[in-house]
């Protein structure tokens, strides 16, 4: 039998890519106090979110000569991830790692990351990021919050204890949701909405709290969904984002050398988060059939059934987000068209 190559084995050439250089922005000399922040995140330490957000924590570290100490609280240990925008927001915690939906309660444009069918690849969600990137830095500005970096997820894909031909195969079903803008998704299919964080799932899934869920590749192995879960169906509906925000007081209260690097090291760790997040993608399906799961392809009128869903759920996000979609749309539709 052909050997699957693990994800570690072909995430680490990516880290190692991207090692930074010598740090020589931050003269050792002055060396003022030490500041440290606290850093909440919401997923499991062999995320691959999780661990480049560490490595993004080491860089600081190395290019502040230790003049900022990034402490990364994974698995939900400092704040529950549904807590840590609020907790960034109110300056009760420095800094914290969320997916970036999560906002979009108070934040619509931060939804586009999750409506269906409109980011095809990563090139298309590299450009949506570009167009959204600015909306959404002037909404997090009039909250506090600055934005460090942002790195997709794998595109998500549909998981199923049982073989799924159409919508109707849905209906009733308990479908695992991350959060309102995937509740709301659920809902339009007719299931019944489970909310699950990502540090529990492999639990609802081994108790049968859960038969169906919308999520990438490699959160599949990582919760190794193929226990319960023996179906899956690469549909490619949306690639939401991480994003990994600092309270601007806590930003601001550094001196620019040190604000600099930090800056530094998040664009690097940017680059290389969309690399691993690409590398696991490619992997990930083939680990799912290792473990049994069968890959079969997406019925065509079933694709044709989840392109209507993803339509009306585009439209009422059209209609809760008004000209800051377009803001957002029309940049985004004209870069892909080129
Ligand atoms: N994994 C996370 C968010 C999106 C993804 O691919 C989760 O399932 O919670």
């Amino acid at each position: 039998m052909k050997r699957i190559p693990s994800l570690a084995a072909l995430v680490l050439p990516v880290v190692a890519a991207f090692a930074m250089p010598a740090p020589a922005s931050v003269a050792a000399a002055a060396a003022p106090a030490t500041t440290t922040w606290q850093l909440a995140s919401g997923y499991s330490e062999e995320a691959f979110q999780t661990v480049n957000l560490r490595l993004f924590a080491r860089d600081v570290e190395a290019a502040t000569h230790g003049r900022l100490h990034v402490e990364v609280h994974a698995n939900n240990t400092l704040a529950k991830l549904g807590d840590i925008p609020a907790k960034v927001e109110s300056g009760e915690i420095p800094a914290g790692e969320t997916i970036l939906t999560n906002l979009a309660a108070q934040i619509p444009v931060a939804g586009a990351d999750a409506v269906p069918f409109i980011v095809n690849s990563y090139d298309d969600a590299q450009r949506l990021w570009k167009a959204q990137r600015p909306v959404l830095d002037a909404e997090l500005a009039k909250k506090g919050l600055v934005d460090l970096y942002a790195v997709a997820w794998p595109p998500q894909g549909l998981y199923s204890t049982k073989p799924i031909k159409g919508a109707a195969d849905l209906k009733g079903s308990r479908m695992r949701t991350y959060n309102a803008t995937t509740q709301r998704i659920a809902e339009q299919l007719g299931a019944k909405p489970v909310d699950v964080m990502m540090t529990d799932l492999n639990k609802a899934i081994t108790s049968g709290r859960i038969d169906s869920m919308i999520t990438s590749g490699t959160t599949g192995i990582d919760s190794k969904a193929w226990e319960q879960m023996k179906y899956f169906y690469d549909i490619r509906a949306w690639y939401p984002k991480n994003i990994v925000l600092v309270n601007r007081a806590a930003f601001d209260a550094l001196d620019p050398p040190t604000r600099d690097a930090v800056r530094a090291a998040a664009a690097t760790a940017e680059a290389r988060g969309w690399q691993m997040s690409q590398a696991a993608e490619s992997a990930s399906l083939k680990e799912l059939a290792s473990h049994g799961m069968h890959l079969d392809p997406v019925e065509f009128s079933f694709r044709t059934e989840l392109r209507e869903y993803g339509e009306r759920f585009s439209l009422e996000w059209l209609r809760a987000t008004g000209k800051e979609a377009s803001a957002i749309l029309i940049p985004y539709y004209v870069a892909a068209s080129r």
